[in-house]
């Protein structure tokens, strides 16, 4: 068996020195191949990553909601957190540097919240929220608390969405 081996790996060796361009060429061709599928493997593993991640910062949140008997924006303070701490700035946030306004902010956001640390989207840029609940004081219909993921481009697009992933968060004191 071991000799088998050895005979058939001297012998591939013997024909990579003997037809080295055949050689590169196959290498170039299937190379590519299993890259791609390695990039689309580990994709679409970010992708179920996300969806499994986005419903448990949600329900940290309500938690979170009833602890306080406050709406989101109110424990947050702010209504427009991801915009306000400079996250939708039209560029990657997947490698911001620790003291990046946006990092620093959402930071802080979170923390409100009673997390630790700042919650990451499988891409490396922060999870983001936008507190609509209440916003202005009132219970206007539809506005939603909303958590979201940049998405791969790592580009907080929260107005059109494009590739970010996102929840909604159910209301906790409007109807
Ligand atoms: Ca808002
Ligand atoms: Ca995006």
């Amino acid at each position: 068996m071991l000799d088998q081996l050895a005979n058939y790996l001297q012998a591939l060796w013997a024909y990579v020195l003997r037809e080295p361009l055949k050689v590169l060429l196959v290498l170039g061709l299937v190379v590519p191949v299993v890259l791609i599928g390695v990039n689309n493997l580990r994709e679409s593993s970010r992708q179920r990553a996300v969806e499994t991640e986005l419903p448990q910062l949600v329900e940290r949140i309500k938690k979170a909601r009833v602890g306080s008997n406050l709406v989101l924006g109110e424990m947050t303070g702010d209504f427009y957190s991801d915009g306000n701490a400079k996250c939708r700035k039209g560029q990657s946030l997947r490698s911001l540097a620790d003291d990046d306004a946006c990092i620093v902010g959402m930071t802080a956001q979170w923390q409100k919240l009673g997390f630790e640390d700042l919650p990451r989207d499988p891409w490396g840029s922060p999870y983001l929220f936008d507190e609509n609940e209440m916003e202005g004081g009132g219970c206007e219909a539809g506005r939603y608390d909303v958590v979201f993921s940049a998405g791969p481009n790592g580009i907080d697009e929260a107005d059109v969405w494009n590739d970010d992933v996102h929840m909604l968060v159910p209301p906790f004191k409007c109807p």
